[in-house]
């Protein structure tokens, strides 16, 4: 066994260069999946690719794994290596920390089903905390050594010290100053203040969403007024919220949403906007929004769960029951299926009626939440909630039901989702 490690350790410097070449580029996979799989803008251009990519991204970020078992072989003599280099120890200490900390909170969202919202919403909370702490730290690496810069920083060293005979390069200009600030940190402080000027503010925001309490403090203002100020629908008149919505039964929702859409956000008003009800109907009907906010509606609170780790909890919704809507239209006995539309033309999702009208009570085209008109952003001014399913079930913009024979299979789920959607 000590032969084993003996001959491990042999070519030791040519392992640890190789070793730190192959993180590199696990770290850079991860970083370009993992940026995609948050950006915004990415959900609807990629489609399908979207969850071949969260895959790349789960694969690869168990195989970041690898290279920490391997370093850990060399560590030993590693660190003695960086003995009374203190900068150098805490690198190290830093991208294991960092390693580990994605690596042990992705296999938490990786497994969201099995562990549930109580452990995958603080596993996103720590995934994105390493990502905002992770990401700066190592662009800032790369840049500051990539070649050009080493070699900016031989000529820094060459003008800058005296004693610098080994550079090899005949007659030293003695006469030239030294500079108080070498070029190379000149450069790296620059990298640092560009890198903290361009990610400092989203990072800021981030942290005002993520954690409640600092929202007020240091994100800028409550995420949710900023929604609702920022709404584009104009519809006339305004719901007015029942005694039961304002203030909310569920004493206001805690958490944020994160807006999701696969089209650009749509807008609505008076003119554009009706809601159908039609297919394997007795009635097919459909109304204005004049005569949508007439409806009788009901208030009801329940959390909110998105695939992807995030929960909005205590939510209070007011809406009108799907159910109420489905006796009002007189479902046929060949219907199977409910499918809805959404306004923006693209998105679709089912239940199956047993699914709608025995297994869940709670399925409602929702109004407004904590007693205001729901924001363009979050699928106003009508999106469906299905408490008891995962988020990608409640359709944004809601404005057609269609009862159908068939089974119909959703937007998410035809590209990967699963068609069980139970929380
Ligand atoms: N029309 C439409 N509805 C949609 C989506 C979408 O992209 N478009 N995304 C779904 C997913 S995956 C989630 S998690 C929730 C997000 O709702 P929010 O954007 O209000 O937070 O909406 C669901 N309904
Ligand atoms: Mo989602």
């Amino acid at each position: 066994m000590p032969k084993v490690l003996d001959r491990l350790r042999k070519g030791y410097g040519r392992k640890l260069a190789s070793l730190h070449a192959w993180n590199g580029w696990i770290i850079a996979a991860l970083a370009v999946t993992g940026l995609v799989l948050l950006g915004g803008f990415w959900r609807g251009v990629l489609g399908e690719g979207r969850v071949w990519i969260k895959w790349i991204h789960i694969v690869v970020g168990l195989g970041s794994l690898l290279p920490v078992l391997f370093y850990l072989l060399l560590a030993t003599k590693h660190w003695k290596q960086l003995k009374g280099r203190p900068w150098q120890r805490a690198n190290v200490l830093a991208v294991l920390a960092l390693l580990l900390g994605w690596l042990g909170s992705g296999i938490l969202l990786w497994q969201f089903k099995a562990v549930g919202p109580a452990w995958s919403n603080p596993a996103l909370v720590v995934h994105d905390l390493f990502t905002w702490i992770g990401l700066p730290l190592i662009i800032y690496h790369s840049i500051t050594r990539t070649q050009w810069l080493k070699d900016a920083n031989r000529r820094a060293i060459r003008t800058g010290n005296e004693t610098a005979s080994d550079t090899g390069g005949g007659a030293h200009p003695a006469a030239m100053p030294r500079p108080l600030y070498s070029r190379r940190s000149f450069i790296r402080g620059a990298i640092g203040v560009g890198l903290a000027v361009t990610i400092g503010p989203s990072f800021l925001r981030w942290l005002g969403s993520s954690f409640n309490g600092l929202g007020g403090a240091i994100g800028g203002g409550d995420a949710m007024e900023r929604l609702l100020a920022n709404d584009s629908n104009r519809m006339v008149p305004a719901p007015i919220p029942l005694a039961a919505s304002a203030p909310p039964t569920g004493g206001g929702a805690v958490g944020h949403f994160r807006v999701y859409t696969v089209t650009p956000i749509p807008s609505f008003d008076n003119h554009n906007w009706s809601f159908t009800i039609d297919g394997l109907v007795d009635r097919k009907l459909s109304w204005n929004w004049e005569q949508f906010v007439k409806l009788k509606r009901e208030v009801q609170v329940s959390d909110f769960h998105c695939v992807t780790g995030w929960s909005v909890y205590n939510n209070t919704w007011e809406g009108i029951p799907l159910k109420a809507l489905l006796a009002e239209a007189g479902v046929q006995a060949a219907a199977r299926t409910i499918k809805f539309y959404s306004g923006d033309g693209v998105y679709t999702d089912a239940l199956t009626l047993e699914q709608a009208m025995v297994q869940m009570d709670d399925v409602i085209v929702a109004v407004l939440h904590d007693g205001k008109p729901i924001p363009s952003d979050l699928g106003g001014p009508v999106r469906l909630i299905v408490p008891a399913m995962y988020a990608y079930k409640s359709v944004k913009w809601l404005n057609r039901i269609e009862l159908i024979a068939d089974g119909h299979i959703g937007y998410w789920e035809q590209r990967g989702y699963d068609n069980d959607a139970w929380v």
